[in-house]
C-alpha cells in the first residue's frame, strides 16, 4: 500500500495551472510524494488521473466554508487542564473568556470540561455537563452565532451539549470510549472529530510505541473513518487529526508534523492541536504552557503550511495575527509568472 503526501507550495508562487489543494486559496499541489512501509519515499508529478480527490474542494463545517484555515478557540471550564486549568473553571470567567476568544478571531468554539492531560482523572459525567451544557446556553442567550464544538469522550456530555446549542462534536477517543457516542453523532447529523491517541490519558504516556508512527497513524485514523461511517456518519462530516501529545514521545510529534498531509487522502479536513503543548516545553526548556506561544504560532503555521484546515488554540489573538500575514503572502500575486 501508498500513501500520499502532497508537496505543497503557495499560490503566489505557483504555475497557475498547478491545482488548489482541497481547493483552498493559499496552496497548490506541486507534486506528490508516495511513502511505503517498505521503501524511501518517491516523487513524483501530480496526476490528475490518480490524484484529483486532493484537489477537490471539501464541503464547509458547519456553514464555514474550508477554502482557508480555520481558528478553534479553545475553552477549558476545568479545574485542572494542563495550561490553563482553574483559571476558566467559573462559569462567569469562562463566559468572559469564550466571547474573549470570539472577539479576537476565532472561527468555532471548542469547549472542553475534562482535561485529557497526561494522568488525568476522569469526570463524573453529571459534573462535565454541569460544566460545559449552562456555557453553551449562555454564549447562545448571548446572541453568539459561531459554530461550538464540544470537547468530550462521552455520549450524554455530547447530547446534553448538543440539546445547548453546540454544532459538533470533538471525541478525542474517536469513538471507543463510549459505544452510545457513535449512534448520537450520526443520528444527530453532526460534524465529528476523530482524534488517534495511543492509550488513555492515564496511561498514553508510559512508553508510547510505534512501527511507523505517520503511517501508523494514518492507518489508524483510516479504521477510526470506516468504523464512523459503519455508524451511518458520512465521511463528508468527520474531520481527522493526529493527535499531538496523545501517547507520543517527541520524536513522533515531531514526525507526525513532518508528515501531516498524508492525513490530506482521508478525504477528512485536518484539525491541527499544538497550542503550548509538552513538546514545545521540550524543545526550547520553556517550563511555563503559558509562555509557549510563539513556539505554538510556529508550529501552528507549520500545520497550515501542510494544509491543515483548522488550528486548535488557546491564543487565538496571536495565532489570528500570524495566520493574516501567512494567508496574505500565500496569496499575492506576483505578476511575474509567465
Ligand atoms: N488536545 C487537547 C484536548 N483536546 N482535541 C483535539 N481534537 N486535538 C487535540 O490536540 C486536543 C484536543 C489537550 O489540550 P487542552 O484542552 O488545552 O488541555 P486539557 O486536555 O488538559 O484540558
Amino acid at each position: 500500500m501508498t500513501y500520499r503526501l502532497p508537496h505543497l507550495c503557495p499560490a503566489a508562487l505557483a504555475q497557475p495551472d498547478l491545482p488548489r489543494l482541497r481547493g483552498q486559496t493559499g496552496l497548490r499541489i506541486a507534486a506528490i510524494e508516495e511513502h511505503s512501509r517498505t521503501a524511501p519515499p518517491v516523487l513524483r508529478a501530480y496526476d490528475p488521473a490518480r490524484d484529483a480527490d486532493l484537489a477537490a474542494p471539501l464541503p464547509a463545517l458547519c456553514g464555514l466554508a474550508l477554502d482557508r484555515p480555520r481558528l478553534m478557540g479553545i475553552v477549558n471550564v476545568t479545574p485542572d487542564s494542563f495550561s490553563d486549568g482553574g483559571q476558566f473553571a467559573q462559569q462567569g470567567a469562562a463566559l468572559a473568556q469564550a466571547l474573549r476568544l470570539v472577539a479576537e478571531g476565532a472561527d468555532i468554539l471548542d469547549i472542553g470540561g475534562e482535561s485529557t492531560r497526561p494522568g488525568a482523572l476522569e469526570v463524573p459525567v453529571a459534573e462535565e455537563i454541569a460544566r460545559t451544557a449552562p456555557l453553551i446556553r449562555a454564549l447562545r442567550a448571548e446572541g453568539l452565532r459561531l459554530p461550538i464544538s464540544i470537547d468530550t469522550r462521552k455520549a450524554e456530555v455530547a447530547r446534553a451539549a448538543l440539546d445547548a446549542g453546540a454544532d459538533m462534536v470533538n471525541d478525542v477517543s474517536a469513538l471507543t470510549w463510549d459505544r452510545d457516542m457513535a449512534p448520537l453523532v450520526a443520528n444527530a447529523r453532526v460534524p465529528l472529530c476523530l482524534m488517534h491517541a495511543q492509550g488513555t490519558p492515564q496511561t498514553m504516556q508510559e512508553n508510547p510505541h510505534y512501527e511507523n508512527v505517520s503511517l501508523d497513524v494514518r492507518d489508524w485514523l483510516g479504521a477510526a473513518i470506516a468504523r464512523a461511517e459503519a455508524a451511518g456518519i458520512e465521511r463528508a462530516r468527520l474531520i481527522v487529526d493526529p493527535g499531538i501529545g496523545f501517547g507520543k514521545t517527541l520524536e513522533h510529534n515531531l514526525a507526525l508534523l513532518a508528515t501531516l498531509g498524508l492525513l490530506h487522502d482521508t478525504g477528512c479536513a485536518i484539525l491541527l492541536g499544538v497550542s503550548r503543548k509538552r513538546f514545545i516545553g521540550v524543545l526550547t526548556g520553556v517550563e511555563k504552557p503559558a509562555e509557549r506561544v510563539a513556539g505554538s504560532v510556529a508550529a501552528a503555521l507549520h500545520g497550515v503550511a501542510q494544509g491543515a484546515q483548522i488550528l486548535r488554540v488557546h491564543d487565538v489573538r496571536e495565532t489570528r495575527q500570524a495566520l493574516s500575514l501567512w494567508q496574505a503572502l500565500q496569496e499575492t500575486e506576483l505578476g511575474t509568472k509567465t
